[in-house]
């Protein structure tokens, strides 16, 4: 037999994309060994025995169940594409990310990437890469799921970049919007300003790490007409699930994106997809909780105007993350949610020590751009001049066994009521099938 080496890229990745799939077969079905590298050699017409076990091992001792092809999407032009879902995770027994297993997944990516381009991509491990004209392919394999990104030529084609707080005053001045208020000395500005506003959440509490939080429903202009106000210690945050997605013209300015174009959650029947466009506008200095979302989704963050100051947490420090538990989202199906006691952005350390722990990359959102936060990540944003953003979420093929978890953590669809085949379907099909339409809605 005349025995040939590999030679160029292609070829090697050509059968990076046949190892993945024959560990995806090797899941599901006894595999024929002999035909198997007949039909490889055919095709590759190298003497493939070697470099094959060679993938084989890397693989394996990588994370033996880290590939799967899923056929059934649509496939780029070399059919390279690699999940990282896990045919071996069935969807009968509980879940959870594993984060450096993405990171492996990310890592092999990486490397295939710079392979690809002929010059030498880098990629953040420590920080945030900013990008333009990525490719979907480049952005399911390095980031989506895995790594944050912001991406930069996304949001300047939305008509929702040319909103101002004086375009949503004058149109919207007179309507109700959800306002959270800080006011650390009770004596400021704030409770005189808005202390006949219609108080949604009792008494001034320290509400997820913030001291002195109330939420308030109030117009909008009341907002508008206070945001010169703000003080280190007293701010406020228009923080609004609905206020967009109830008034379609506004809705409408939110474009469409490749990156967001594959989401399962509109397989879901319409009065059970959650929210998907958050109105976030602050005043100088407000900031969200530190929080994981819920649905432990990918989440997206679109500034419009001013500027954001980011922590994100890799995933794998609950331990110094003081997270409150059981609560509950309010979200269609209501979820968890996750959310710390500690401000990252002025943490108290006497009081939540093991914070000093925590690692988190911190950077900057300028306006115009849009960041992707993938499931698992704790994260809290700080406006650090007043902002007006929108945040999103998508449950796609690389996070949705994470967030179909978390719909079965609430316990409305009991995992023995799932069809034993369910592990054998597309992740579509699964997601169908847990038929959250038939199943929850009756017991919502
Ligand atoms: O911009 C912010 O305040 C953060 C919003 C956020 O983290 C979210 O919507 O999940």
């Amino acid at each position: 037999m005349k025995s040939t080496t590999i030679r160029n890229t292609q070829q090697l990745l050509k059968l990076n994309s046949m190892m993945a799939s024959l560990l995806s077969c090797y899941a599901s079905q006894p595999i024929k060994i002999s035909g198997l590298l007949d039909y490889l050699h055919k095709h590759l017409r190298v003497n493939i025995i070697i470099p094959a076990v060679t993938f084989g091992l890397v693989y394996f001792l990588v994370d033996p169940c880290l590939y799967h092809k899923i056929t059934s999407f649509p496939q780029t032009d070399d059919s390279l594409l690699l999940y990282q879902t896990s045919p071996r995770s069935s969807l009968l027994v509980p879940y959870s990310l594993n984060h450096d297993t993405l990171l492996k997944i990310r890592s092999i990516n990486v490397r295939k990437w710079q392979q690809l381009h002929q010059y030498e991509q880098e990629y953040s491990e420590m920080g945030v890469d900013r990008r333009n004209n990525l490719s979907l392919e480049e952005f399911f394999d390095i980031y989506d799921g895995k790594w944050p990104v912001l991406l930069t030529d996304v949001v300047d084609k939305w008509p929702a970049y040319n909103w101002t707080g004086d375009f949503l005053n004058q149109h919207y001045g007179q309507e109700q919007v959800v306002m959270k208020a800080i006011d650390y000395h009770l004596d400021a500005a704030i409770s005189r300003v808005f202390s006949d506003a219609y108080q949604i959440s009792g008494d001034p509490l320290d509400q997820d790490g913030l001291t002195n939080a109330i939420s308030l429903a109030v117009p909008l202009y009341r907002f508008y007409q206070n945001t010169e106000n703000a003080h280190p210690k007293s701010w406020t945050y228009v923080e609004d699930e609905l206020f967009i997605p109830m008034r379609p013209e506004l809705r409408k300015g939110i474009g469409n994106t490749e990156y967001l174009q594959e989401d399962f959650f509109q397989l879901f029947p319409e009065d059970l997809r959650p929210w998907n466009a958050m109105l976030l506008w602050g005043t100088k200095y407000s900031r969200s909780s530190l929080h994981m979302d819920p649905y432990n989704w990918t989440g997206t963050n679109a500034v419009i105007q001013g500027h954001k100051w980011w922590k994100l947490y890799p995933p794998g420090q609950d331990e110094y993350l003081y997270i409150m538990k059981d609560r509950r989202s309010g979200f269609p199906l209501n979820c968890y949610k996750y959310n710390s006691v500690v401000d990252a952005f002025d943490p108290d350390l006497t009081k939540y020590p093991r914070f000093k722990k925590a690692v988190s990359i911190v950077f900057e959102q300028l306006p115009g751009e849009i960041l992707f936060i993938p499931s698992g990540w704790f994260h809290q944003a700080y406006n650090s001049e007043e902002t007006l953003a929108i945040s999103s979420q998508v449950m796609n093929r690389n996070n949705y066994r994470v967030v179909l978890e978390e719909i079965l953590k609430v316990g409305d669809i009991q995992r023995d009521s799932l069809p034993s085949d369910i592990d054998l379907m597309s992740p579509e099909q699964q997601v169908a099938m847990h038929d959250i339409a038939k199943l929850s809605v009756h017991q919502i």
